[in-house]
């Protein structure tokens, strides 16, 4: 059984489905937790999901997968914007790490125009809701497959 890949959850994800349906969907993170195990056992691998409001909470996660996991699917969330300490920890990560995002924050606010974790990660998939998720876990498959 390969080593498990990391899909980690920035701030504020734990409310999808609640709020703001009309940019990030009426889909849950459980929801995409259940589409994100499905897909991933389809390829012979298992996920380890996880959310967090704390951004050193999210760098333990990246930590803890360079030790024991395969790849990383990171939706940073609000911490895309502003966290070198994602940058600093996504850049000292051996792993490939895929960031993921809901929404399309180039077409939203200014703020949301620089991502600190784009200039570590190794791809971007953004602006295709749930869908984006499943997309950066076929990412991270396919550079797997490439080792
Ligand atoms: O589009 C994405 O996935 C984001 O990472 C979502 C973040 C935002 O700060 C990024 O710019 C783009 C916000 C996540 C907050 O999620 C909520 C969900 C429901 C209700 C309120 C917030």
């Amino acid at each position: 059984m390969p080593k498990p890949i990391y899909i980690i959850n920035g701030p504020n994800l734990n409310l999808l489905g609640q709020r703001e349906p009309d940019i990030y969907g009426y889909q849950t993170l459980a929801d995409i937790e259940a589409l994100c195990t499905k897909q991933a056992q389809a390829h012979g691998y298992q996920i380890v999901f996880s959310q967090s409001n704390i951004e050193g909470e999210l760098v333990n996660q990246i930590q803890a997968a360079n030790k024991l996991g395969s790849a990383v699917v990171i939706n940073p969330a609000a911490y895309t914007h502003t966290s070198v300490a994602l940058y600093d920890c996504i850049k000292a990560c051996e792993l490939p790490v895929i960031e993921v995002h809901l929404s399309q924050p180039h077409a939203r606010e200014d703020f949301r125009h620089v991502s600190y974790v784009s200039q570590a990660a190794k791809a971007t998939i953004s602006g295709m809701g749930a869908q984006s998720y499943i997309l950066g876990l076929d990412a991270a498959l396919h550079l797997l497959t490439l080792n």
